[in-house]
């Protein structure tokens, strides 16, 4: 059993993404990042970042005690060793799939994250950060369409790098992109977005945060303007 410490945002969609993919049997214990779930002693000891995703894997395979992963890429790719799927023993498939996650976690993901905070959540708005992340995103989006020309997915079968990648393209739109202006990352897009787990993993996100309203003050204050002081 996979104890999954969640909330519904990009990251946490990457997990349930994996899980109802695979059929894991998996429990999600809410993170509500917006009330600070993630600065609790008790997290922190599993999420150290305190940011979430987390796991816990009741049930390793070594048959040892429980192992904890954080970091979403580090949790792909570990459920992705334990079950055999979406991450590809051979040598030179596993050398792509590895390269396109980290890709993610070092470029789409924060990139895209800095593009939402500077043109939705920024109290000022300030030309010169938001244009910084809009292009860097479309450069991102550019690299992606264009690994895409010629492959059905982002490293040749579906696997845990197009599950990392798609959550950070659903927000298009408020990253300040158009689709039509990447025609192979669009067919990638709506390929994944039709998928039956896919749909379920949003589900699961609604579930756990029916919320559709735009950001509280009260979380803005939770998540923005944090120092060390946190962890401490
Ligand atoms: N690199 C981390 C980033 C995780 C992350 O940024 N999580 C956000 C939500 S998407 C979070 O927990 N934020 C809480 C906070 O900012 O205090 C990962 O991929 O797991």
């Amino acid at each position: 059993m996979i104890e999954l410490h969640y909330w519904p945002t990009p990251n946490g969609h990457k997990i349930t993404i994996f899980l109802e993919e695979t059929g894991t049997p998996y429990r999600i214990i809410p993170v509500n990042i917006g009330k600070g779930d993630q600065f609790k002693p008790e997290f922190l000891k599993i999420g150290p970042n305190n940011r979430m995703p987390a796991i816990i894997d009741t049930a390793p395979a070594d048959g040892g005690k429980p192992i904890s992963v954080f970091e979403s890429g580090a949790i792909l790719e570990y459920l992705g060793e334990k079950t055999g799927r979406f991450f590809p023993s051979d040598l030179r498939a596993r050398n792509e799939v590895r390269q396109w996650l980290f890709w993610q976690m070092g470029g789409l993901g924060p990139m895209a994250g800095q593009n939402h905070h500077f043109a939705i959540y920024a109290p000022e708005k300030l030309p010169y950060a938001i244009n910084r992340y809009v292009n860097e995103t479309n450069r991102l989006y550019g690299v992606l369409n264009k690994r895409l020309a010629d492959r059905e997915f982002v490293a040749g079968d579906y696997s845990i790098a197009d599950m990392a990648s798609y959550p950070w393209t659903v927000g298009h739109k408020n990253q300040g992109q158009n689709l039509d202006d990447f025609p192979h990352l669009k067919r990638w897009f709506e390929t994944i977005q039709n998928r039956p787990a896919v749909i379920r993993a949003y589900e699961k996100g609604k579930d756990v945060n029916s919320t559709q309203a735009p950001m509280s003050e009260e979380a803005k204050k939770v998540l923005f303007g944090q120092t060390a002081a946190v962890v401490r």
